[in-house]
């Protein structure tokens, strides 16, 4: 089984069912993915069920504009599509994808022994960023057979990627280059994305290795072994089979552009999605 259980129950309105709880861990460092370059960090129950709900419910009744759809996937992006690597639209993240997530995810401090200059306040993954805090949400939906190519995320952001996942569970694999520079098409490492997750890469992950997800049906060959984050999930047992039958996973992908224009709050309703 995994590692949730003792540490602090928090949440706006826990359930009496265990699985709706969320799970917060005292630092990041405690749910540090073993193995991995550092850092990433894999925190079981971030959301509870109803949160998971409350999320997917806007996702879905979002305006068909917010809707990109892309040969295999489609996606929504909040506030707005990049525009060479700048976010032009600059309003606040809707609350739906703000609370609870970014709220939670700020409160977490790194490292039990990191602080700020002020004293009594833990340092969090953003604290360093240019905007403190994600200023972009990138949803992404996944039914089955449905993945993304290898690929790294550039320079837009600063390089935390906060990923949520709802629905269902699937595996990111983490690739490394070759000398050559081409990509070694076996994974390095492969991560388990359970819904109601929260994965956090950063440091040699986002900037030297590529990520993606194979569009399959079926993770295979799951274990201890295989799976960098087997030690850290949720609910372990539901995969002692070794398989994960895919189903619609939605993940939402926090991130601080870095490039924010100051045009942006000028621009009429028409240069702004819905
Ligand atoms: O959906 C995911 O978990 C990965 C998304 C991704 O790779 C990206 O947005 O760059």
């Amino acid at each position: 089984m995994g590692s949730s259980g003792s540490e602090s129950a928090a949440g706006p309105s826990p359930s009496s069912s265990s699985v709706s709880r969320v799970n917060l861990p005292p630092s990041l460092e405690a749910r540090r993915i073993p193995g991995l370059p550092r850092a990433a960090y894999y925190i079981a129950n971030f959301i509870t069920e109803e949160e998971e709900q409350a999320i997917l419910h806007k996702v879905e009744t979002a305006p068909k504009a917010r809707w990109r759809q892309l040969t295999h996937r489609r996606l929504q992006t909040w506030p707005s599509d990049l525009i060479k690597d700048t976010l032009v639209d600059a309003r606040p993240l809707p609350d739906w994808l703000e609370k609870p997530v970014v709220a939670r995810l700020l409160s977490i401090p790194v490292d039990d022994t990191e602080h700020s200059n002020d004293e009594s306040q833990p340092r969090h993954i953003f604290a360093e960023s240019p905007h403190g805090r994600p200023n972009h949400v990138l949803i992404n939906e996944y039914p089955p057979n449905t993945g993304i190519m290898p690929h790294k995320d550039g320079l837009a952001y600063y390089p935390v990627v906060c990923t949520v996942s709802l629905g269902a569970s699937l595996c990111l694999n983490l690739y490394r280059s070759k000398d050559d520079g081409a990509l070694d098409p076996n994974p390095v490492w492969r991560v388990l994305q359970e819904p109601r997750s929260l994965l956090i890469t950063t440091g040699e992950l986002y900037t030297d290795y590529l990520h993606g997800i194979d569009p399959i049906a079926i993770d295979v060959d799951l274990s201890p072994d295989t799976v960098a984050n087997w030690s850290l999930l949720g609910d372990s047992s539901a995969f002692e089979s070794g398989i994960n039958e895919r189903k619609v996973r939605i993940s939402l992908t926090y991130r601080d552009v870095l490039k924010v224009s100051k045009l942006g709050s000028k621009l009429g309703p028409m240069f702004k999605r819905p």
